[in-house]
């Protein structure tokens, strides 16, 4: 009889590096899930890649026991591509928060996405830049009282995904931190896509998403219930791809 047990435990993939977030934040989450997805891909770890910028997520790859890359700021997506054009061979993932990918490497993510390079990116979103204590970011909702915005964020947040469907990428999800099978869903059916991948994670930070210590209230898709009105759909556009249909209620097709 064939054998079908996995070849590796999710306690292979983690390192003898001290897991260094604050309690309660929401990349710990994402980290289980990733762990426990590596088996069931039955992928090798000498053949898998992550590959940050800078900010608290972009630690990601010093607890993946895989090869990784802690890069420059908002450079993961481009160093990314250079290693992809090398090594198509490697599974390459790319990590980052919303600072590092829509503000300073706004420019490396679209045209990772338009050149359709075939990397898996996961965006961290918790709304903040949580490693420098907590300025608004590019998805920040309008109104954000933060250190750089005293009086209340006065932009527009970018979407992700409306930004990823405007470079035509060809897979693009979201998902969020507090339910780890529809994360490992996600990640998943993007590592299985062919091409380049766009997964976004709302995530919890306690900079942003709570308060006094009380985690705010979330809505079903995950997204803190204050900040949905700017942040669901503020494009307006139809959610076009199979994975984001579950914004509208419905389970996601297979
Ligand atoms: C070139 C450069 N500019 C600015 C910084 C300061 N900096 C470090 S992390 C960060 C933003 C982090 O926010 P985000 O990417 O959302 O990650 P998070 O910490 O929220 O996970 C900034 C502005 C830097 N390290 N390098
Ligand atoms: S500052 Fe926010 S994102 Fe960073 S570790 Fe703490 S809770 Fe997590
Ligand atoms: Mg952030």
């Amino acid at each position: 009889m064939t054998d079908t047990s996995p070849r590796t435990e999710p306690a292979d993939w983690a390192t003898d590096q001290e897991v260094r977030w604050c309690p309660g934040c929401g990349d710990y989450s994402i980290l289980t899930a990733m762990r426990m997805l590596m088996p069931e891909l039955d992928v090798d770890r000498e053949n898998t890649v992550f590959i940050s910028g800078i900010g608290c997520a972009a630690r990601f790859p010093y607890y993946m026991n895989t090869y990784g890359m802690h890069g420059i700021h908002g450079r993961a997506p481009a160093i990314a591509t250079g290693l992809a054009m090398a090594r198509p061979d490697l599974d390459i993932w790319v990590i980052g928060g919303d600072g590092d990918m829509m503000s300073i490497g706004g420019n490396h993510l679209i045209h990772s996405l338009r050149r359709n390079v075939n990397i898996k990116i996961l965006l961290f979103n918790n709304m903040i830049y949580g490693l420098t204590k907590g300025q608004f970011s590019p998805t920040s909702e309008v109104g954000k009282v933060t250190k750089s915005s005293p009086m209340g964020s006065l932009d527009a947040p970018f979407n992700p995904i409306s930004v990823a469907l405007g470079a035509e990428a060809s897979f693009v999800a979201r998902t969020h931190d507090m339910d780890r099978q529809h994360m490992m869903d996600m990640f998943r059916r993007a590592h299985e896509h062919k091409g380049a991948a766009i997964v976004e994670v709302f995530q919890t930070a306690t900079s942003s998403t709570m308060e006094h210590g009380k985690v705010l209230p979330r809505n079903k898709t995950g997204m803190p219930t204050s900040s949905l009105s700017n942040m669901a759909n503020p494009s307006g556009l139809a959610p076009t791809v199979n994975s984001v249909s579950w914004l509208t209620g419905e389970p996601p097709k297979s």
